[in-house]
């Protein structure tokens, strides 16, 4: 044969760069379902059966084109576990002049690949994957010599590359940015339609079976599994996303709702990141919505935003720093991560509810991510490492492109504000204003201090008196920090003990 083709669970896109002069005739695709991937963290159950299902129905339709698959079954006799050897045995048995791959979307992944060369004695094509709109080297040049990486001023960049929500050289609508217009709590609203979800076909079916039985102890439930897992049921839940969320997207993005886990999200980062949907191509048919007039600007350049802007940029970050860039501390926290992180099981509605919807569907929307589960690991001095092999083990979603920065820079701080310029710490005030969990928690968000008050208020303060040298100097802390100054000394001491006390008992697994 002339080349063998292969594809990772993440490129299960037709015209992937590997496959663009692929020819049925001469070629060998491989495919496989390794171990050393399914366990490298301890994945979501889900996230495993959604991944192997999507890549068994990617092989079958590449099947269909006529292409011959060499297709690895996590269950196969002499399955090699790891990308390298069955590699190596399929170049042994099918001999051929060259191998082909597209870059993968994790730097470990590349620093093995780049010894393929040598471990299989062929040339071994590594291409950048243009499935996304920024190029590396493009990054790179955007980031040399700017003191800080703004998101809004790459945004920007790509709101000019792509020409999208542009008139001429002008933002639609005379703005770049809507995000004031996002910010708005949601009640109940029992006639929100339906989002979009798939029963396990057979393949599928196969799959939840083999998950249970040799991932059963990994995080998870499989009862639920509705993902969509070819490319044309990806499609349809796109439209639905467009069809019936979209408009409503932009005023609910930052909402939380104890009875709604999805809200007017789009549920599509699943699809985009695994390569069934184009991101362009998604913002192009979102952006018509707004040429249309049916759906509104701060809702589509909402959404816009986060695909060209904030899902390009985290990976620009994520090459432009590793390695080393999952490691960093900057704030030095050592704390372990509690074990209610894997159970649910707090007194803390907001904990609790995140968490259990993350057990139940390996999804939690941005401002549950960003608010609550990282807002507490933040507040409470949670090792960002822990924090980032958590992230990256129980959504779906998660490759460590997107997690890592995400993880370590947005939310832990632990990068000292190469990806944000501050951290995200809020206390019981912000989560009671854009939820309404406290309405369903024992603690009382209105108590600062004592017993029953709840632990995000004295957190929030123990935290920044705690980081004082490292953060009182930052420009966007002087309110909070000024606050904090003008408190009498007994009020103060208050604060500290009353955290002191929750992060021991947390310390020693008592139930918080
Ligand atoms: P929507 O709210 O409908 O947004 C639309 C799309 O925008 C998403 O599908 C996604 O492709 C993109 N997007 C939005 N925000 C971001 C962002 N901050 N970074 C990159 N892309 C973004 N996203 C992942 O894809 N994988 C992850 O592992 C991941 N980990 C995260 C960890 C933390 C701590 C935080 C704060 C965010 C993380 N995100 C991650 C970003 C975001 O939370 C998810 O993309 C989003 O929740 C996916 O749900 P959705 O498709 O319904 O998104
Ligand atoms: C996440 C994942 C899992 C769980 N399993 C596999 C697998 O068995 N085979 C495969 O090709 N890819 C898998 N993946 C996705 C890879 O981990 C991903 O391609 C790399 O991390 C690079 O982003
Ligand atoms: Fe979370 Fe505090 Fe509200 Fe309870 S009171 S849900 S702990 S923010």
């Amino acid at each position: 044969i002339r080349h063998l083709i292969f594809i990772l669970g993440d490129q299960l896109s037709p015209n992937l760069a590997s496959l663009r002069d692929a020819d049925p005739a001469q070629d060998v695709i491989l495919m496989c379902e390794v171990m050393a991937e399914a366990t490298y963290v301890r994945h979501h159950k889900l996230k495993i059966a959604f991944i192997f299902s999507a890549m068994r129905h990617f092989a079958e339709e590449l099947s269909e084109r006529g292409f011959t698959v060499r297709y690895c079954r996590l269950d196969d006799e002499g399955n090699k576990g790891s990308f390298r050897e069955e590699l190596r045995v399929a170049v042994t048995e099918l001999s051929p002049k060259r191998v082909i791959v597209t870059e993968p979307g994790e730097w470990r992944v590349l620093e093995d690949m780049k010894g393929w060369r040598q471990l299989l004695g062929l040339p071994v094509d590594i291409r950048a994957d243009d499935r996304f709109l920024c190029p590396h080297k493009e990054f790179r040049d955007w980031a040399s010599g700017r003191k800080e990486l703004t998101m809004e001023f790459f945004y920007r960049e790509m709101r000019r590359k792509t020409g999208l929500l542009m008139e001429g050289d002008h933002p639609a609508g005379g703005r770049w940015n809507y995000d004031a217009e996002n910010r708005k709590p949601a009640s109940p609203d029992l006639l929100r339609p339906k989002h979009k979800s798939y029963k396990p076909d057979a393949l599928s079916q196969e799959v939840i079976a083999l998950v249970e039985e040799r991932f059963g102890d990994h995080i998870g439930r499989l009862e639920r599994f509705g993902f969509a897992v070819t490319r044309a049921q990806a499609e349809t839940v796109l439209e639905s996303f467009i069809r019936d969320f979209l408009p409503q997207f932009g005023e609910t993005q930052d909402a939380m709702l104890v009875s709604d886990p999805f809200l007017n999200h789009s549920l599509i980062s699943f699809y985009i990141n695994i390569g069934f949907l184009d991101p362009l191509a998604v913002c192009r048919a979102v952006e018509e919505e707004y040429r249309a007039g049916r759906a509104p600007l701060n809702a589509v350049e909402g959404f816009i935003r986060q695909i060209i802007g904030w899902r390009e940029y985290v990976r620009g970050v994520y090459w432009l720093k590793m390695p080393g860039y999952t490691e960093l501390n900057f704030l030095e926290a050592k704390r372990a991560l509690p074990g209610f992180f894997w159970t649910g099981e707090t007194d803390m509605k907001c904990l609790s509810t995140v968490i259990g919807e993350t057990i139940d569907h390996a999804y939690a929307h941005h401002i549950q991510r960003l608010m609550i589960t990282g807002n507490f690991a933040l507040l409470a001095g949670i090792d960002p490492f822990q924090v980032h092999e958590w992230y990256l083990e129980v959504y779906a979603d998660a490759y460590e492109w997107v997690e890592a920065p995400n993880v370590i820079g947005m939310t832990q701080f632990a990068d000292g504000g190469i990806l944000g310029s501050k951290p995200y710490a809020a206390s019981g005030n912000y989560i009671s204003k854009m939820s309404d969990y406290c309405q369903h928690c024992r603690y009382d968000v209105k108590k600062k201090v004592g017993e029953g008050a709840c632990p995000f208020n004295a957190l929030y303060w123990d935290f920044l008196d705690r980081n004082g040298e490292k953060l009182s100097g930052n420009r966007r802390l002087a309110q909070p920090y000024a606050t904090w100054r003008r408190m009498s000394d007994e009020q103060r001491g208050t604060y500290r003990k009353s955290a002191q006390c929750f992060l021991k008992k947390l310390e020693a697994g008592e139930k918080v």
